[in-house]
């Protein structure tokens, strides 16, 4: 990579794809077109059934951009559906309502070149003056601190910003996050379709073993449009989803365990006592 702005000038490195879950974005996806950095491979709309004009602007102003339409409800199974989708080495997720910005995805990209597997972004990463919000309210500011720190303490992370939407990661992380885009029971709500996402992808990286970087961010406040967040509903649910991935972390022990005696017990001839 030669800039700073673009990626694989001549057709060499990483292709990037970037997801964008939209729902009702019309007005502020013109700001985030302009500031998507040259040399993407792909860009993926996933829409949420859009009220408004999101699907025309997204035509017009990004012609090459692919849209996909999500299959149940949430945020969470938008970027399911937008992973689902993506053909890129690399996968970037950013927000559609001018909070995340765009020019920093080739600092995610490079921190993934020099050996990450899950470049998360922190609005909160110290010593640095490019991490920072402009939007969160002290309120939620609390919230995040003391959810970052139960996973850090229950999963031995050092997350210092669980609750943001801004990653990168290799694509081939994917079986890992274990996300189902499909709908086997037509639109009932799958655990992980709603703002819990980011958790839970946080979480499941981290029990994977895959290596993490912090990359600061600044995240400014949204440009038009109401925020579809709900402070105390969605924080329970964050909250719960830490408690529930360690239940399915546990389960997943237990399950390799009980495979391991079952190899060890069929290749032993019985009544062998080791
Ligand atoms: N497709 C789809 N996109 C969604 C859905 N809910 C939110 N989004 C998108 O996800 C991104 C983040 O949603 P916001 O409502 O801004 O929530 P937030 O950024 O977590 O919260 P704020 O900081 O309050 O703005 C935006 O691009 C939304 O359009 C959904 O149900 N479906
Ligand atoms: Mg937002």
């Amino acid at each position: 990579m030669k800039s700073d702005s673009s990626f694989a000038p001549n057709g060499t490195g990483p292709r990037v794809s970037v997801v964008i879950p939209t729902l009702n974005e019309a007005r502020n996806l013109p700001h985030v077109f302009t500031d998507l950095p040259a040399g993407l491979h792909e860009v993926i709309i996933v829409d949420g059934y859009s009220q408004d004009d999101t699907l025309a602007v997204a035509r017009r102003l990004r012609p090459d951009a692919r849209i996909v339409m999500q299959t149940r409800r949430g945020k969470g199974n938008a970027l399911a559906c937008g992973f689902a989708a993506a053909t890129g080495d690399i996968i970037a997720m950013i927000d559609a309502d001018g909070s995340t910005d765009p020019k920093e995805i080739p600092a995610f990209v490079r921190a993934l070149l020099d050996g990450a597997d899950f470049a998360k972004g922190s609005r909160f990463l110290p010593g640095t003056d490019k991490a920072g919000s402009s939007d969160i309210t002290r309120l939620r500011r609390l919230g995040n601190l003391a959810l970052s720190s139960c996973v850090n303490a229950m999963y031995g992370t050092r997350y210092s910003d669980l609750c943001y939407g801004f990653n990168v990661f290799w694509s081939r992380c994917l079986p890992v996050l274990g996300l189902h885009a499909e709908s086997p029971s037509g639109a009932e709500p799958v655990w992980g379709d709603g703002f819990e996402i980011e958790t839970l992808i946080s979480i499941r990286i981290a029990v994977a073993g895959l290596r993490i970087t912090e990359v600061p961010s600044f995240e400014h406040p949204r440009i038009y449009g109401d925020s579809n967040l709900r402070t105390f509903s969605d924080g329970s649910r964050v909250l719960r989803t830490i408690m529930a991935e360690q239940r399915r972390a546990r389960r997943a022990v237990d399950g390799a365990v009980h495979a391991g005696e079952e190899r060890a017990r069929r290749q032993l001839p019985t009544g062998v006592i080791e």
